[in-house]
């Protein structure tokens, strides 16, 4: 449900299928311009190794910060209804994917229902994460392991490759 108040939300978005960088623009676009969405920042573009189910393409990812009034499950439903106009099918769970954005972080919250666990519960644990949002956001303290963003990059225990496009 819509409400006046205002939630601060960081989502990370990866495509590894197709143009993933226009991939990943078209679905910052897509966000950014529906209602009671602003947006607030964007990382750079990152290449990124898989991480996790390995034998697929290498990523485009990014993370970006958002403004709404949606609450969690309405942002939810929102950001899938993005995915499947920008033609994600969902497959296999891990594998490659057109465009998939994730809620890491809704405010300082945790929220666990049976469609979304906030903070994202793999988020600390990976670097195509953490990259980006210490970019734009390194003093954000994750809610339950109260720790920074550039904190938990320092300590990643993982060694997938992550590096800045040039653009
Ligand atoms: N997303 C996954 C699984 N593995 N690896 C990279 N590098 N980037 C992703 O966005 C990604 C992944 C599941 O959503
Ligand atoms: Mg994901
Ligand atoms: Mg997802």
């Amino acid at each position: 449900m819509p409400s006046s108040i205002s939630h601060t939300v960081f989502l990370s978005i990866g495509s590894n299928i197709g143009d993933k960088l226009q991939n990943c623009k078209d679905a910052i676009e897509n966000l950014a311009h529906s209602k009671g969405i602003r947006l607030i920042k964007a990382s750079s573009f990152y290449e990124t190794e898989p991480w996790g189910e390995i034998d697929q393409d290498w990523f485009i990812n990014c993370v970006i910060e958002i403004e709404t009034e949606l609450d969690a499950s309405a942002l939810l439903a929102l950001i899938q209804n993005i995915e499947k106009g920008l033609g994600r099918n969902r497959v296999k769970k891990g594998g490659p994917r057109s465009i998939d954005f994730d809620i890491i972080f809704f405010n300082g919250e945790t929220i666990k229902t049976e469609n979304l666990i906030i903070p994202h519960p793999l988020l600390h644990k990976r670097r195509f994460v953490l990259m980006p949002l210490s970019e734009i956001a390194p003093d954000f303290i994750h809610p339950v392991l109260k720790k920074s963003a550039a904190d938990l990059l320092m300590q990643v225990d993982d060694n997938k490759k992550v590096g800045r496009c040039k653009n």
